[in-house]
């Protein structure tokens, strides 16, 4: 008599699934220029090893998650919520981890958009005889991965636009004074983005006007979910065209400074950028335009030569204006709180030059909107026409 098949149980999918996105959100953030991938090692229905992407260039999810199963690895079940990778860039491929480690089954979230993947790391797992089975998850991990998306095939980094406005769109007086718009609720749900940016940028006036630190400063209890320690948090930028920031500015003190990158025009004066590289901060310098101004996709393209995967621009008016313009913003997440302060001279979030007809209005996929203490916000992936 043959054997019965063994009858595999695959309801646990989503649970295991979700598991190892649990794992990946965990390094959003700390995995640039790699994408936050996690995988969990399960075998007779009990997790026996889980895994992130190390901070670059350490090991991948698979080969953390594969390492702590050890032994156990033989003939056991791996999710993961990116496809395995089946080539050599800085670390060895996936597949070939998972191949000695005697894998039986691979479940994939999703397929790596990174051309020298893209459907070769299920193929060579499946040809290897290795069962496979693509989907669970996969809405969620193509989140996690949206800005590695960008990144890997447009070539620059994923810019998401956040601001705070009021009821009438204004997202400062006529004064400038905008502290705050928003309610601390509001607030902390920006830190906790904040955490899983790589960079925030800001255009100079912003930087005088508001003399903001773009740190992360969150409770223990207000974080989201658990994630992995990030030193120095995310890099701070500041789009200074003639360099001339006020040497007061908390950006520019010993403790921020370090972890501080100012983008100057190539026309800067030199004793500015000497000061401000006196004070530990980075600078750079990028092409002008006709205008006088930097070029948006120089900066663009200075960003994603450091490896710059998400990008968050917290305004103002002006730097949000030009990204918008030259169509740079792939998503945003504004919010608008329940107060009103009026004036023609107050500014709106986004300046530049603005499209003519409301025909041509930009209109948002997966869209979001939830209430937070009362302020409204808005989130979702800007749709280019
Ligand atoms: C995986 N698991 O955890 C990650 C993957 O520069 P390397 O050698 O680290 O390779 C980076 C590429 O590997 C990256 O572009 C993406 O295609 C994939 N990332 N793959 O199997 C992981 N982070
Ligand atoms: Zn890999």
């Amino acid at each position: 008599m043959q054997e019965p098949l063994p009858i595999h149980n695959n309801t646990g999918d989503a649970e295991f699934m979700a598991q190892a996105l649990a794992r990946a959100r965990s390094v959003i953030g700390r995995t640039s220029p790699r994408p936050p991938v996690g995988a969990v090692v399960v075998r007779d229905g009990a997790v026996v090893g889980v895994g992130a992407t190390d901070p670059p260039y350490g090991p991948h999810a698979e080969v953390n998650a594969l390492r702590q199963a050890g032994e156990l690895s033989g003939g056991a079940d791996l999710y993961v919520t990116l496809e395995p990778c089946c080539v050599t860039i800085h670390t060895p491929p996936c597949t070939r981890a998972i191949l000695e480690a005697g894998i039986r089954r691979v479940v994939v979230a999703t397929l790596d958009p990174n051309p020298l993947v893209a459907g070769r790391g299920v193929a060579q797992l499946r040809e290897a005889g290795v069962e496979i089975t693509v989907g669970p998850g996969s809405a969620e991990a193509q989140e996690i991965i949206r800005p590695f998306s960008t990144f890997i095939t447009r070539h620059r980094p994923h810019f998401s636009a956040k601001w705070a406005m009021t009821l009438d769109g204004k997202i400062a007086t006529y004064t400038g004074d905008a502290y705050w718009i928003s309610n601390e609720a509001s607030r902390v749900w920006v830190h906790n983005f904040r955490e899983e940016v790589d960079a925030i940028i800001i255009g100079s006036a912003t930087a005088r006007l508001d003399d903001p630190q773009l740190t992360v400063r969150l409770e223990p209890h207000q974080h989201w979910y658990p994630r992995t320690n990030r030193p120095g948090g995310p890099l701070r930028v500041v789009v200074s065209t003639h360099g001339d920031l006020p040497a007061h500015l908390k950006l520019l003190q010993p403790a921020l400074a370090n972890g501080t990158c100012i983008i100057v025009g190539e026309g800067a004066p030199p004793e500015n950028i000497d000061r401000l590289r006196a004070s530990g901060a980075e600078v750079m310098r990028a092409e002008v335009n006709q205008e006088g101004l930097i070029d948006m996709q120089t900066l663009s393209s200075l960003l994603e030569e450091k490896g710059l995967m998400h990008v968050l621009i917290e305004g103002g008016s002006q730097l949000l204006g030009r990204a918008f313009d030259q169509r740079l913003i792939d998503q945003v997440a504004a919010f608008i709180a329940p107060r009103l302060i009026g004036g023609h001279g107050a500014p709106s979030p986004i300046g530049g030059m603005g499209l003519s007809t409301m025909k041509h209005a930009l209109t948002l996929a997966n869209q979001r909107s939830q209430i937070i203490d009362g302020d409204i916000l808005i989130q979702g992936l800007i749709v280019y026409k």
